[in-house]
């Protein structure tokens, strides 16, 4: 038995349905690292695979909230309080009816690999709640938030544990959460980021995960000696926070994005994404992706049950590069297959985990500039961090600096991912360099720190 597989074999008790996407997550990693694990013992003497892969805490609570017809709704509320050996916990909070604990042990894991990978002094953590926001009203958002912070609000604080945004988490849902923290405590700090600009939100935060995955992308495009986005198709899926920015960020270097998804369907625009309206649609209407060919009869829109089980329209699409920036597994080995035969150059991870485990074997066996989740799509938390900074010290940066810090940070992200790879014998391969030079981050500090 391999010394990954022996690894993996200690934790198959805990392998059961809920925590599916956990051991998904949890197995990549540990395939990655076996070079590293076998080329130097202080890692299995340490423990450190056995300590990394458990919680510090899972804080799991009830959330009782009136809705408008004055019912009374309760929800579950989580966080995941995972590794805090680089700094505070960092992480984002989910609101999506899919949530358990399963889900947030999965993004709880790779954040803080994502957050190693920053170079920034982040912890890794994630929460959120099985209540869904849509079809609520304002007042209902801000009624949940409100129940939710005022059990959240003990165990979080800007030195110990620092929420964010994820799916169903904005700028809205954090000005209510920040709202109830400062009521009950009284205290104007940087317990959360992602807040909006004008009560100390950072210039920037909302664009940076999909400005950051288009600066990695263009990075590992040079260090791979292929032509640059300039000109050339891209498809994106998603059309919330990241997608809309990724889009946008595509847009401003001449790329032309031609696709986005929601959960009901795709949209394929040959001559390009209206992003204006798609802003209008998503972000000030929450509406549905249908509506756009109102406005633009001659795209397609094309609807999930029009596709065939396991494969989605949006990677049918011939693009030279592809942004997966919804949600997990969204991108399955029958899509990358699709990809590939119409001629993909490279695939970044805007959403996390969005491929599944066979489908990033066929984009590295295919030789596809593969660029991993927890590399790619790290710009959103460094600008959270950034957030943190400016909290602390009471002082605001311009939008181009943190423009510039955030470039410069997905340059060397990428560069660290891509020479790791290199010194551990599997050049070019992006996954691995990624969990090997994060793992290595966090288990070092792990090990100087004592147990
Ligand atoms: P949003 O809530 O803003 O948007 C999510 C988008 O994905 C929506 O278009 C939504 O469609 C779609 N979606 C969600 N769930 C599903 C599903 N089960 N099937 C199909 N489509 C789905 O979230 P974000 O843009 O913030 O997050 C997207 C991804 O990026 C997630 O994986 C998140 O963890 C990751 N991420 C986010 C960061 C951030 O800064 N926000 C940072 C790093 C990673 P619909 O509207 O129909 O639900
Ligand atoms: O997955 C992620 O990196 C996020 N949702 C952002 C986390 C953060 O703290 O900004």
């Amino acid at each position: 038995m391999s010394i990954a597989e022996t690894e993996i074999k200690k934790f198959e008790n805990g392998n059961c349905a809920e925590n599916k996407v956990f051991y998904q997550a949890m197995e990549e990693v540990i395939y990655s690292i076996a070079p590293l694990l076998e080329s130097d013992e202080k890692y299995q003497e340490y423990a450190i695979l056995e300590r990394l892969v458990v919680p510090d805490r899972v804080i799991k609570f009830k959330v009782t909230w009136l809705d408008d017809n004055n019912k009374i709704q309760v929800n579950t509320g989580f966080r995941v309080q995972f590794n805090n050996a680089l700094g505070p916990y960092k992480g984002g909070l989910r609101f999506h009816p899919t949530v358990n604990e399963g889900i947030l042990k999965f993004l709880g894991f790779e954040q803080i690999l994502k957050n190693a990978l920053t170079g920034l002094p982040i912890g890794g953590g994630k929460g959120g709640a099985d209540f869904d926001p849509k079809g609520k009203s304002d007042f209902e958002v801000m009624k949940f938030c409100s129940a939710f912070m005022t059990e959240l609000h003990k165990y979080i604080g800007p030195r110990i544990d620092v929420p964010a945004g994820d799916i169903g988490v904005g700028g809205r849902e954090i000005g209510y959460l920040f709202g109830e923290y400062k009521k009950i405590t009284s205290s104007f700090e940087g317990v959360l980021t992602g807040k909006p600009f004008f009560f100390g939100g950072s210039l920037m935060r909302p664009e940076a995960t999909g400005y950051g995955a288009v600066y990695f992308t263009e990075t590992m495009l040079e260090m791979e000696g292929k032509e640059t986005l300039e000109g050339k198709v891209c498809t994106v899926s998603g059309a919330g926070n990241v997608a809309l920015h990724a889009i946008e960020k595509l847009q401003h270097i001449g790329a032309i994005p031609v696709t986005c998804t929601d959960s009901k369907g795709t949209i394929y625009d040959a001559r390009g994404v209206d992003l204006d309206l798609l802003k209008d649609i998503k972000l000030n209407r929450r509406a549905s992706l249908q509506e756009y060919i109102e406005v633009h009869p001659e795209a397609k829109y094309i609807s999930v049950e029009e596709y065939p089980e396991g494969a989605h329209a949006v990677w049918d699409i011939p693009c030279y590069a592809a942004f997966p920036c919804a949600t997990q597994n969204e991108l399955t080995d029958i899509d990358a297959q699709n990809l590939i035969v119409n001629g993909v150059v490279s695939v970044t991870e805007g959403a996390n985990m969005p491929s599944t485990p066979k489908a990033i074997n066929d984009f590295l066996s295919h030789k596809i500039c593969f660029a991993p989740a927890k590399a790619a799509n790290a710009g959103g938390v460094a600008v959270s961090e950034f957030e943190m900074a400016q909290n602390a010290s009471m002082i605001r940066w311009s939008f181009e600096k943190v423009d510039e810090k955030l470039k410069l940070t997905m340059q060397q992200i990428a560069k660290r991912v891509a020479l790791t790879a290199k010194d551990y014998g599997v050049e070019g391969n992006y996954v691995d360099g990624a969990n090997i030079a994060s793992f290595k981050k966090v288990a070092d500090a792990m090990i100087a720190e004592g147990i």
